[in-house]
């Protein structure tokens, strides 16, 4: 299956603005959700807010928006006014009539303007909330085209980016988690096996995979999982006493950019949201000694779907056992503060809250003029005094944060001897690789190195018999 599909989906965006979100805030999102949807390959050619009391409890939007979208999607009226007679919206619960809950219009400031919607009907209604099974069916059949809520859209991408045996498992035992409840609603339905963006390929119909099937699966990925999760940790243990940083923030925020740059490595850097779901651990390059070694990990998004945060929990424990975390952010995003905030949220949710952190604004170089750069910096230093504010693409800066990282570890290391009897000179590698030697004497035994190395390390090798 190809990453995306050759001619890109026409979709419409829907979004409620509800009491409490501020404009600022519901505009940003609504942006985000566009960018989502460009990583599948969907161009957004319209926008469809309101502002509500409350989301209507059938499909979201009352009736005059409704109507709206239904345009879009190429619907005359007299085929809406046809539906309506024959085909019921389902009721989800109670009150689903207007409750007269419509406010005025919001004022909603596009970065960019909706292409022009010109003749061609939408194929794809990307929806900026999370929905019920109900309210997506009604959508659908309103409208006579797929419908993705925000959860759907982030796993379909995930889906699309996952690599190794661990992400795919990961993302799968989330997607058919989402599916379960939706089963019931698509088994009473029409024929779905059209193409479209939700990725059920040929062949994998969701009315065959019973709920028992979906469970069988979800309970294999699991006990797969869990075998590599036992695998990572060996590996995992053989890095414990060594100086180790991880890249974390917001997706698309230069993490891979900064491994790349720090570390040589050959990671994928992609203006795409969501480019990374494989944490790569790599050394620090130029070399240190002791090594210091860094790893890059899967980004975060505001809503991120609660079921994605626990799968990739064993993904981000790499960063949990981190010495210190390169909180990365995108200065040159408008709405940095969200994302910051954002990613401290979850970093706390997956119990890394309280791991030593540096916070990193990154992309200043894309922030304007010279002049706007130095007041963006001047402001950033000035509220974050701690922070460092760089360009992952400028040399200069990639050499401040080596050297930084490397003076963060150096603080912590002891000086101690280390006696090697000859018999066991496989450890010599290790201790080249790991601490910093000072002096290598030799006596009638072995060879007595002066180190400077962490302290969990030196303990462990003076007691290696
Ligand atoms: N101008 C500028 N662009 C940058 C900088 N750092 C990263 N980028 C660009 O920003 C985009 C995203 O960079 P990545 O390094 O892939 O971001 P990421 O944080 O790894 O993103 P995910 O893997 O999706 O979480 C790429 O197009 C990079 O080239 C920078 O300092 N300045
Ligand atoms: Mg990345």
């Amino acid at each position: 299956m190809s990453d995306s599909p050759p001619v890109p989906l026409r979709a419409a965006v829907v979004a409620v603005q509800l009491p409490g979100v501020d404009d600022q805030a519901f505009a940003a999102s609504i942006a985000e959700l566009r960018r989502l949807g460009r990583t599948l390959g969907v161009n957004v050619v319209a926008t469809v807010t309101q502002r509500r009391k409350t989301m209507h409890p059938a499909t979201l939007l009352g009736s005059g928006k409704l109507a709206e979208l239904q345009a879009l999607a190429g619907r005359t009226a007299a085929e809406i006014a046809g539906e309506e007679e024959s085909d019921e919206v389902e009721a989800s619960g109670d009150g689903e009539d207007d409750d007269g809950s419509e406010l005025d219009d919001p004022k909603v400031e596009l970065e960019a303007p909706d292409e022009a919607p010109g003749l061609a009907p939408i194929e794809a209604v990307l929806v900026d909330h999370d929905i019920s099974p109900s309210q997506a069916r009604n959508l659908e059949k309103a409208t006579g085209v797929e419908v993705l809520d925000r959860t759907a859209v982030i796993l379909e991408i995930f889906r699309r980016h996952a690599r190794s045996r661990a992400a795919k498992a990961q993302v799968e035992i989330v997607r058919l988690q989402y599916m379960v409840p939706r089963l019931r609603e698509q088994g009473k339905g029409k024929d779905r096996q059209r193409g479209g963006i939700g990725g059920k390929g040929a062949g994998e119909s969701s009315l065959e995979l019973d709920r028992r099937k979906i469970r069988d699966r979800i309970a294999e990925l699991t006990r797969e999982l869990e075998a590599m999760a036992i695998e990572q940790q060996t590996q995992r243990a053989r890095r414990r006493d060594m100086s180790r940083v991880a890249l974390v923030g917001y997706t698309n925020a230069g993490k891979s950019t900064l491994m790349r740059a720090l570390t040589g490595s050959e990671v994928l850097v992609a203006d795409r949201l969501f480019a990374t779901l494989d944490t790569t651990v790599r050394p620090l390059v130029p070399a240190t000694r002791p090594r210091v070694l860094l790893s890059d990990t899967v980004g975060f998004i505001d809503k991120l779907p609660h079921g994605l945060v626990n799968s990739f929990k064993s993904t981000l424990d790499e960063a949990l056992e981190a010495g210190l975390l390169l909180q990365v952010v995108d200065a040159s995003d408008p709405n940095f503060e969200r994302q910051l905030a954002v990613t401290t949220e979850v970093l706390a949710e997956i119990g890394a809250g309280d791991v030593p952190r540096l916070l990193l604004f990154n992309k200043i170089d894309r922030v304007g003029s010279p002049e706007a750069e130095a007041a963006a910096t001047r402001a950033l230093t000035e509220r974050w005094p701690d922070a460092l504010v760089l360009s992952a693409r400028r040399p200069d800066d990639v050499t401040k944060l080596h050297a930084r990282l490397v003076s963060f570890f150096n603080r912590d290391l002891v000086e101690g001897e280390v006696h090697v009897p000859y018999d066991r000179q496989q450890l010599r590698g290790e201790i080249f690789a790991s601490c910093e030697v000072l002096e290598e004497k030799y006596d009638d035994l072995g060879v007595i190195f002066r180190v400077r190395a962490r302290p969990e390390l030196l303990e462990r090798l003076q007691a290696t018999p």
